[in-house]
């Protein structure tokens, strides 16, 4: 009998406490809980009535009700995996439940998660996790050799198995209930460091050599409908209102990595926002070619997007050759201004320590958002990890694989500048970009939504600084003990 599923998204190193900097500080204590296993809880609570899911994102889980569980599914990226086996080694010592892993970094580094669980699903969890719970109430899964369907990690007599890689669903249609999370109701109407999020496509077509979403999700684009996006953006919406006090964050983020790939998909979820009066404002993440798509831009607006996040990742040409990026500096440059004569900020990601990056690189960056008036920026030091083609190239200058370090921190020793200087570097483009003379800026000359999105910004990146500075010890001493 299968009657009770819970669903565990673990925290990184700081999981969900209470805390009045929850109010400002996003990401600190408190973050959006992971889409991806709430879509995974919605189809299963079709299949078992009893299904509810936890987030260290945004509450204490209660073990209770964890440990009575039949099943257990945990879902895990390379920043939150070692609070994920954590809370494995804690589940095996007070449950007899079956532990199921999945997630990014448990598909991609199976050998090392599969001594933490007893079964991994690998890949999309959408289909391979009806089969799962099918076998489970035959009795099939006790018996591991029974297990007949792709897409399963196990172990048997020391031996890893993998039943193969299995096809990924096409249909990808569901649209997340967000009440199977616990508290997230509550804590959705009541903190604006939560906001609405909706992933409408998976995959891209690129290739940039340090990307764990295409080894994750593959080339080919998969795209839900514009009408079942549309109804999931209006329901994260509501789910987001306050009856009596009106947020001061109105914002929907569409989480797709490269949202305009698909041109004629991308234009048909525009139109049916657009067809909808859906009056709210919108956040996407894209490459530099959406800046060349006038139409495209003037949708956008259209729709109500006012921000759109740019792999701007290096600011040298040799950089995006390296790493199989198919950029270049001039183009996204003038992306940027295209973007922006349509009313539409621009949001920097920007990558550090490659080969050519020295000395100063924190304040070129600085100087670029400055200069070119982006109005944010998120800086991630490079980092590789198994699965992706340069982990076996690089994994030589990895400093370690402490997982929950890999969530900004450098963690690799960079050709032309010490580890513990290039952190310094991300703490002065940081320092630079969210100066105080730039938060009075914003305060008093920015539009509404843009003031609360930086003020916000503003105490992130502070909190990021000093998790950042507090690492640097560490770095020296491993750039000493390397020497
Ligand atoms: C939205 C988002 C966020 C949001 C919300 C995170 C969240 N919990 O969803 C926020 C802003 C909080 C965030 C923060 C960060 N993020 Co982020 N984020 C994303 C983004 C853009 C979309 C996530 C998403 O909704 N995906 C779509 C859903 C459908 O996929 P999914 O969640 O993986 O779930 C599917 C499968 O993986 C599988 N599955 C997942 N879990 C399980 C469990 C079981 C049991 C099974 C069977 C299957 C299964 O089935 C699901 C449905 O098919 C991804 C990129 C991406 N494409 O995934 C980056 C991504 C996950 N983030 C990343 C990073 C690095 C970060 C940060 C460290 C950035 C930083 N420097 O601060 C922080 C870390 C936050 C923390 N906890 O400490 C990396 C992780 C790389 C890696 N190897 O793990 C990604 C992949 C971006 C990238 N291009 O590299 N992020
Ligand atoms: S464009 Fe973005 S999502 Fe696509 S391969 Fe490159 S880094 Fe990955």
């Amino acid at each position: 009998m299968l009657k009770k599923v819970r669903f565990i998204e673990p925290g990184n190193y700081s999981p969900y406490k209470k805390s009045i900097s929850n109010i400002l500080t996003y990401n600190k204590f408190i973050r959006n809980p992971s889409t991806g296993l709430i879509m995974l809880a919605t189809i299963v609570k079709k299949h078992v009535n009893d299904t509810l899911m936890y987030s260290e994102s945004i509450s204490k889980i209660l073990w209770n009700d964890i440990y009575d569980a039949d099943i257990i599914f945990i879902g895990i990226n390379t920043f939150n995996a070692v609070r994920g086996y954590s809370i494995s080694e804690q589940i095996r010592q007070n449950s007899s439940a079956l532990l199921v892993f999945g997630g990014m970094h448990a598909s991609l580094n199976y050998p090392e998660t599969i001594e933490y669980c007893d079964y991994i699903l690998t890949g999309d969890g959408d289909e391979s996790i009806i089969d799962f719970i099918d076998y489970y109430k035959q009795n099939l899964i006790n018996n591991k050799q029974n297990i007949k369907f792709p897409g399963v990690i196990y172990k048997q007599n020391d031996l890893i198995i993998n039943t193969g890689k299995r096809e990924q669903p096409e249909n990808i249609d569901t649209i997340p209930d967000r009440n199977l999370v616990y508290q997230y109701s509550y804590m959705a109407k009541r903190y604006d460091t939560l906001w609405a999020q909706v992933h409408a496509s998976r995959g891209c077509t690129f290739n940039c050599a340090y990307c764990t979403v295409i080894q994750h999700f593959g080339q080919k684009i998969r795209k839900r409908t514009a009408e079942n996006i549309v109804q999931d953006i209006k329901e994260a919406i509501i789910f987001h209102k306050r009856k009596v006090i009106p947020r001061f964050n109105n914002f929907v983020w569409i989480t797709d990595d490269n949202f305009a790939q698909d041109r004629e998909w991308a234009i048909s979820v525009l139109q049916c926002i657009i067809k909808n009066k859906i009056k709210y404002n919108f956040s996407i993440q894209a490459r530099f070619e959406i800046g060349f798509d006038d139409e495209m831009l003037i949708l956008l607006r259209k729709a109500g997007f006012i921000d759109l996040a740019l792999g701007i990742e290096f600011l040298d040409d040799n950089s995006f050759a390296e790493y199989n990026k198919i950029s270049n500096y001039s183009d996204i440059l003038r992306a940027v201004k295209n973007i922006q004569k349509h009313d539409i900020n621009v949001r920097g990601l920007f990558i550090v320590g490659t080969d050519n990056d020295t000395k100063g690189i924190g304040i070129k960056i600085a100087q670029y958002v400055i200069e070119n008036k982006i109005k944010g920026a998120l800086i991630q030091s490079l980092f590789f990890t198994p699965g992706t083609p340069f982990f076996d190239k690089y994994k030589k200058i990895l400093i370690h694989q402490n997982w929950d370090k890999y969530n900004g921190n450098v963690v690799h020793f960079p050709k032309n500048i010490t580890p513990d200087d290039l952190q310094e570097e991300i703490i002065i483009a940081s320092k630079k970009i969210y100066s105080f003379k730039r938060l009075l800026y914003a305060v008093f000359h920015y539009k509404w939504i843009n003031k609360i999105l930086f003020i916000g910004e503003y105490f992130w990146q502070k909190s990021m600084r000093n998790d950042l500075y507090k690492e640097i010890e560490y770095l020296k001493t491993a750039r000493l003990n390397q020497n």
